[in-house]
């Protein structure tokens, strides 16, 4: 449960993504194959070279899909239901993976930040995220 504090964190510390989608959307997934290698099982077709197109297109998409999140802080189960069937049924990503991919973005929203996040903001963001995967992984059964 995101509080009126974490919800004002969360959209502060997120504010650079969402006009850099792609950039950002990209460094996560980079972050995530290089990181967590069996990731890259996922894509069997991409070119996973830096900055190839397939990444920054992937990375764009789970950004802004993110972004749509963070701007229905009070729904984010249905703002993701149509991704939550689509992992699930679709993709069948083991949701382990989820976990991973939030290492991935914290590490770079930290990279990013001009100085030091403090902690609180962290906690607000790992608890958003967390939110996100919890919405990703409802539908397996
Ligand atoms: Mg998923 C497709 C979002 C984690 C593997 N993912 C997508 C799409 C979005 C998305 C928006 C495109 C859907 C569409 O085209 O309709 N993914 C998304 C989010 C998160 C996530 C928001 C977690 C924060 N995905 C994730 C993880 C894996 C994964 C951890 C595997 C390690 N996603 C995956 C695959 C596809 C998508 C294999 C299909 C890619 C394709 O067909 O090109």
């Amino acid at each position: 449960m995101l509080t009126a504090t974490d919800k004002t964190n969360v959209k502060a510390i997120w504010a650079p993504v969402v006009n850099n989608a792609e950039l950002f959307g990209a460094e996560f997934l980079e972050r995530l194959f290089c990181v967590f290698p069996s990731t890259k099982t996922y894509f069997p077709d991409y070119d996973l070279s830096h900055n190839s197109p397939d990444i920054k297109a992937q990375g764009k998409k789970i950004a802004e899909a993110l972004t749509r999140a963070v701007g229905n802080l009070d729904d984010v189960a249905g703002t993701l239901s149509a991704l939550s069937d689509l992992h699930a049924e679709k993709l069948r990503v083991d949701p382990v993976n989820f976990g991973k991919l939030r290492e991935c973005i914290e590490v770079t929203l930290a990279a990013h930040h001009g100085g030091l996040i403090k902690a609180d903001v962290l906690c607000s963001l790992d608890k958003f995220l967390c939110a996100v995967a919890r919405v990703l992984a409802a539908r397996y059964r």
